[in-house]
């Protein structure tokens, strides 16, 4: 049996699963996410939530390939990224699924860790922007119409609660499960903002899916990991206030901050390097590749 005391129930294996499947489609509907004939890029790092988001769209017939973005991340075969590849293609291979790899290392002559000491960044700063130009590009030049990430409930509220305790009103404004496609970028949405981190690792365990437990190594002492654990105790006192928080966030709060989202997208011109929309000359990803004199920018 599986408790979910947010929503004061408990299900047992089929209907456990089954409850993950609808919440993923009731926030497609909700957002209007998806339609049926959509082609879907699903970022996946071989952890729990984007295995079970890249299974759960599968079940529910959409056509979805999944992007594997190598990022070069503790040594040798042990390391970070090399084993969270392996369970990435282990699902695909599984479920006879499309997997698309990039290898930042191979690529673009560095990996994430190398990157963001020479640019003089935080690790997951430049692991955040590498990301995102990745799998955009990856989307328009495969023709896919949608990103979808595996960004959960615990991810979204725990974002909000930082945003927020620094009032940081443009990001506010970003903050939407889903972010519509404009020239030169793909859709992005968040299915599983209706499943908390919990719920996500019990889907895999109940569906058999083998995933990377280990966390990155370079999450460590990350401000993000703390806003989880006070949204956790938080929510240990009252169930429901960490989805309260986030969905009435998104119902009462953000509709203010939209504007300064969209300003955000207007006036952006082609990066000299990539060709991405950007708003400077050079985009933020090649001008990480300049710093650390890799290779391919313009590639
Ligand atoms: S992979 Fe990248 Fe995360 Fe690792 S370096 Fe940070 S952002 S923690 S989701
Ligand atoms: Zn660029």
């Amino acid at each position: 049996m599986m408790e979910v005391r947010r929503h004061n129930a408990g299900f047992c294996q089929p209907c456990f699963l089954k409850h993950c499947r609808d919440q993923v489609s009731r926030a497609i509907h909700d957002f209007d996410m998806l339609g049926p004939d959509d082609r879907v890029l699903v970022a996946v790092s071989g952890g729990k939530d984007s295995l079970a988001l890249w299974d759960i769209l599968l079940d529910l017939g959409y056509q979805a390939d999944g992007l594997y973005l190598g990022l070069g991340i503790g040594a040798g075969r042990d390391g970070y990224s090399h084993t969270s590849g392996t369970f990435a293609r282990d699902y695909a291979a599984r479920r006879g699924a499309t997997l698309i790899e990039v290898d930042i290392p191979t690529e673009f002559g560095f990996d994430i860790p190398t990157g963001a000491r020479e640019a003089k960044r935080a690790p997951c700063s430049a692991c955040g922007l590498s990301k995102r130009h990745l799998f955009n590009r990856a989307a328009v030049d495969g023709g896919y119409d949608v990103v979808a990430t595996g960004h959960n409930l615990d991810d979204e509220a725990a974002v909000l609660f930082g945003n927020v305790l620094r009032w940081e009103t443009a990001y506010l404004g970003r903050q939407a499960p889903v972010l519509p496609a404009a020239p030169g970028f793909a859709r992005k949405i968040k299915p599983l903002v209706r499943l908390g981190e919990r719920e996500m690792a019990a889907y895999c365990v109940l569906s058999g899916i083998d995933y990377i437990v280990e966390e990155c190594p370079m999450a460590v002492g990350n401000k993000h990991l703390g806003y989880k654990d006070a949204l956790n105790q938080i929510e240990v006192q009252s169930p429901g206030a960490k989805a309260a928080f986030y969905f009435l966030f998104l119902d009462r709060v953000s509709p203010m901050f939209s504007g300064i989202a969209d300003e955000e997208r207007e006036g952006l011109q082609p990066c000299a390097g990539c060709g991405s929309p950007t708003t400077g000359e050079w985009c933020a990803f090649c001008k990480l590749v300049a710093k650390v004199g890799g290779s391919g920018v313009g590639a």
